[in-house]
C-alpha cells in the first residue's frame, strides 16, 4: 500500500490513504446515522398502557390504529373472526353453567337439550365459519331464553366477559356464512394480553410508541422490563367492576385490586418524572349498570355516601378513590416544577368508553396534544 505522505499544510487531504479516507467516510456516516436515530428517540413519545386485566387496554390500542387509519390486514381480520367465534361459544357456556348453578329454571324446558349440548362441546371446534353457523340456532335458542336471560343479569356473581352480550344481540348477524367482523366488532373482541406489545405509530411527524401489557396477576412481572424512556403512563381502570371479584382468585374486589395496581404504579420511584393519564374506562357499562338498579355500590363500598343511582356520584367516588393515593414526594427539575420541590405527581383523569371510536378521538385528542406540548418542553430544557 502507497501512504502518500506528503505533508504540506496547504494540502493536508494527501495525509490519508485511499483507504484511510474511505474508512473516515464510512465512520462520519455511521456517527451521522446514530446522531439521527438519538434525535428520533429524543422525539420519540412513550405511552405505557397499564391496568389490571379486562380493565381495555388492548381496546384502546385498537382504536389508536382505527383512529389513525392503519387498517386492520385480511388475516389480522380472519384472526379475529375466530376469537369471535370462540367469544361467543365460550360465553354461552359460561351462561348454561351460571344458570344450572344458580338454580333458575329455563323458560323452555326444550333449551335443556341445547344447553347440555353446547356445555359438552369443545369451542375449539367451532373456530371455522361453517361449524360455527351451524351451531347458531341453539345459541340464539338459548339467548332468547329468560332462564338464560337471568343468569346474565346475575353476571357480577361468576366470571363473564363483558363483550358476550354485544356479540349475543348481534347473533342474526354474526351467524351468517358471509360475515367478517367489522371495527366495532374487532373492539369487542376479547383475547387477555400475554406478554408486551409494540406499536409505533407516527402521530403530528412524531412517533408514538404505545406499550401493551397484560393486566392479569401472571403478567405483571414483565411490566418492569418496560419502565425505561417512559413519556406518559395511560393507565385504565374498568369503572363498571366495582361489585365483581377477581378473575384470577374469585375473592378480591376488581376495583380494589386495581387501585392497588394503580398505587404501587403512581408512586413508583422509577416514574418520579412521568405524568400519569387515569382512564376511567367502561363508561357506557357503568351508566348501564347503575341506573338498572340491579347493583348497589355501597355493597362494596360502604364508604359510598352520595347517590348510588347517580351515575355522577359514582363516578366522583371511584375518582376518589384512586386521586388519594398519589403521594407527595420530592421531584427532580424536569417536566417544570423546581429540583427538590416537594409535590404529587399531576394527575389527569378522563371517562371513557374505549369500545367508542368518537369518544376516543376527542379524550386521545386531548392527551396528545398535552403530552406533545410538553415533550418539546422537555425537548427545550434538554
Ligand atoms: N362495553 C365496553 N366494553 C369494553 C370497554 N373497554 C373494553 N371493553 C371490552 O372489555 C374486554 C376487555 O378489554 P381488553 O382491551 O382486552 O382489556 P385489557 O386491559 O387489554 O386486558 P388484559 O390484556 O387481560 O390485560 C374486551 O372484550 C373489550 O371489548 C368499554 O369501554 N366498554
Ligand atoms: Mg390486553
Amino acid at each position: 500500500m502507497a501512504t502518500a505522505m506528503l505533508t504540506c499544510s496547504c494540502c493536508l487531504r494527501f495525509k490519508y490513504s485511499p483507504e484511510e479516507i474511505e474508512q473516515r467516510h464510512k465512520s462520519q456516516q455511521i456517527d451521522r446515522m446514530i446522531e439521527r436515530e438519538r434525535q428520533s428517540l429524543r422525539r420519540q413519545v412513550k405511552l405505557l398502557l397499564l391496568g389490571a386485566g379486562e380493565s381495555g387496554k388492548s381496546t384502546f390500542l385498537k382504536q389508536m390504529r382505527i383512529i389513525h387509519g392503519l387498517r386492520f390486514e385480511p388475516e389480522v381480520v380472519r384472526e379475529y373472526q375466530q376469537i369471535i367465534y370462540q367469544n361467543v361459544v365460550r360465553g354461552v357456556r359460561v351462561l348454561v353453567d351460571a344458570r344450572n348453578k344458580l338454580g333458575i329454571p329455563w323458560e323452555h324446558e326444550s333449551n335443556a337439550h341445547a344447553g347440555e349440548m353446547v356445555l359438552r362441546s369443545d369451542p375449539n371446534n367451532f373456530i371455522e365459519p361453517v361449524p360455527f353457523t351451524r351451531l347458531c340456532p341453539s345459541l340464539q335458542a338459548l339467548w332468547n331464553d329468560s332462564g338464560i336471560k337471568t343468569a346474565f343479569q346475575r353476571r357480577s356473581e361468576y366470571q363473564l366477559s363483558d363483550s358476550v352480550g354485544y356479540f349475543l344481540d348481534n347473533l342474526p348477524r354474526i351467524s351468517r356464512l358471509e360475515w367478517t367482523p367489522s371495527n366495532q366488532d374487532i373492539l369487542h373482541a376479547r383475547r387477555a394480553t400475554k406478554g408486551v406489545v409494540e406499536c409505533v405509530i407516527p402521530i403530528r411527524g412524531v412517533p408514538f410508541r404505545f406499550v401493551d401489557v397484560g393486566g392479569q396477576r401472571s403478567q405483571r412481572r414483565k411490566w418492569f422490563q418496560c419502565f425505561d424512556s417512559v413519556t406518559s403512563i395511560l393507565f385504565l381502570v374498568s369503572s363498571s367492576e366495582f361489585d365483581q371479584v377477581l378473575l384470577e382468585d374469585r375473592r378480591t374486589n376488581r376495583l380494589e385490586e386495581s387501585r392497588n395496581v394503580f398505587d404501587t404504579i403512581v408512586n413508583h420511584l422509577a416514574f418520579g418524572n412521568v405524568s400519569t393519564i387515569l382512564f376511567l374506562n367502561k363508561t357506557d357499562l357503568l351508566l348501564e349498570k347503575v341506573r338498572s338498579g340491579l347493583s348497589d355500590i355501597r355493597n362494596h363500598f360502604p364508604q359510598f355516601s352520595g347517590n348510588p343511582s347517580e351515575p355522577t356520584d359514582v363516578q366522583t367516588f371511584i375518582l376518589s378513590l384512586f386521586s388519594s393515593v398519589v403521594k407527595r414526594r420530592r421531584r427532580s427539575g424536569a417536566f417544570g416544577g423546581r429540583e427538590g420541590e416537594e409535590r404529587t405527581q399531576p394527575l389527569f383523569h378522563h371517562f371513557t368508553t374505549a369500545v367508542d371510536t368518537e369518544n376516543i378521538k376527542v379524550v386521545f385528542g386531548a392527551v396528545r396534544d398535552t403530552i406533545l406540548r410538553r415533550n418539546l418542553e422537555a425537548l427545550m430544557l434538554q
